[in-house]
């Protein structure tokens, strides 16, 4: 029996083409699907034949769910070899998308969330449409905002980075065009056309996109932005809890009550990794932090609780330890962001 691979990889008269193909699990990434795209645009980079990279999904539902939880969980539960491998692998194709030389198109026609925004998030274009769903949602899993979370959200404007981070709120189109996490915007009945038009000339994409662009009215987010820069901008995760607790609004209770759902130890590390990833100079810099605190947290209780409660028996009631951000010690933080031993440290491809 042949199995189709997780990811389609052909070059297309010039276009270099990266089609997520695991639609059973709203493509997800996994540890495999991360190496067939690093082999690929690794060709490409050096191939005049390449002159763009399009990357999109294959079928109906979806552009990228995230990443393969299920084994980061069951590797997170053993020695976590397997998920350091992951996240090792992973952040490196999203360091070689950041830096890649030639045009990077993303195609986020679906959920775009977790693993699927570090893959579209460092290309040049970023295509929304009608469908677009997109969420940072690891505090619900006792994860945390990686992939470039800690690059990409506190350079959002008004704190709204950190008010994604913590709450995990989904956003659309027109939302992903006011934080910057889209570029451009298409109505999904109009994505394969310009898909078509691409491949047919390469060098047209920017003006198709242009004669292609869909209006996609205006953003919600705009209505609270004034709340999420006051409060979210506040110097604690309990500064910034207490301060929703003191406003008297509809906005401020649902925030309180979302964020009530939430690992207390994720809402931290998350806090302090946009700290730490808004002031590093690079975007490694930001990755290799990032390293550090994903080889720690699969090995914690709130992600493996996380998992089971979330994913596995869907029951919907983690049972969080420490319970609130108040029993979340620094120490404890300090320990999930130590660096590793040397030689276990993250790096980019050479
Ligand atoms: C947090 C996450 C993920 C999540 C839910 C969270 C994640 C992820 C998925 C997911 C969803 C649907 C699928 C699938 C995976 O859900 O990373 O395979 O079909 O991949 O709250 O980080």
């Amino acid at each position: 029996m042949s199995e189709e691979p997780e990811v389609l990889t052909r070059i297309e008269n010039g276009v270099g083409r990266i089609t997520l193909n695991r639609p059973k699990a709203l493509h997800a990434l996994t540890t495999n699907m991360c190496r067939l795209m690093i082999e690929a645009l690794a060709a490409w980079r050096d191939e005049p034949a390449v002159k763009l990279v399009l990357i999109d999904h294959a079928g109906e539902r979806g552009f990228c769910a995230g990443g393969d939880i299920r084994m980061l969980a069951e590797s997170g539960a053993g020695d976590g070899a397997a998920a350091r491998e992951f996240f090792h692998t992973e952040y490196r194709l999203n360091h070689l998308l950041f830096h890649y030389p030639k045009y990077t198109v993303a195609v986020m026609d679906g959920v775009t969330m977790g693993g699927g925004v570090g893959l579209s998030r460092p290309c040049r274009f970023r295509i929304a449409t009608e469908r677009t769903v997109f969420a940072m949602p690891e505090t619900g899993i006792g994860l945390f905002p990686d992939v470039g979370g800690g690059w990409y959200l506190p350079r959002m404007p008004d704190h709204i980075g950190l008010w994604l981070a913590l709450t995990g709120a989904r956003i659309k189109a027109a939302d992903c065009e006011l934080v910057g996490v889209a570029t451009d915007y298409l109505e999904s009945k109009d994505v394969e056309r310009f898909k078509a038009g691409v491949v047919a000339d390469p060098a047209a994409m920017e003006t198709l996109l242009t004669e292609l662009e869909g209006e996609p009215g205006r953003p919600p987010l705009a209505a609270h932005q004034d709340e999420i820069k006051r409060i979210f901008g506040l110097g604690s995760v309990e500064a910034i809890l207490a301060a929703l607790r003191a406003e008297d609004s509809d906005w401020a209770r649902e925030q309180l009550a979302v964020m009530g759902t939430k690992s207390p130890q994720t809402m931290k590390v998350a806090f302090r990794q946009l700290k730490l990833g808004g002031a590093a100079r690079s975007f490694a810099e930001n990755m290799a932090l990032e390293y550090r605190i994903g080889a720690r947290v699969v090995q914690r209780h709130d992600f493996l609780e996380g998992v089971r409660a979330v994913i596995v028996e869907k029951d919907n009631q983690p049972r969080w330890e420490p319970a609130t951000v108040e029993g979340v010690t620094e120490a404890m933080l300090d320990e999930i962001f130590a660096p590793l031993p040397s030689g276990e440290a993250w790096t980019p491809l050479p």
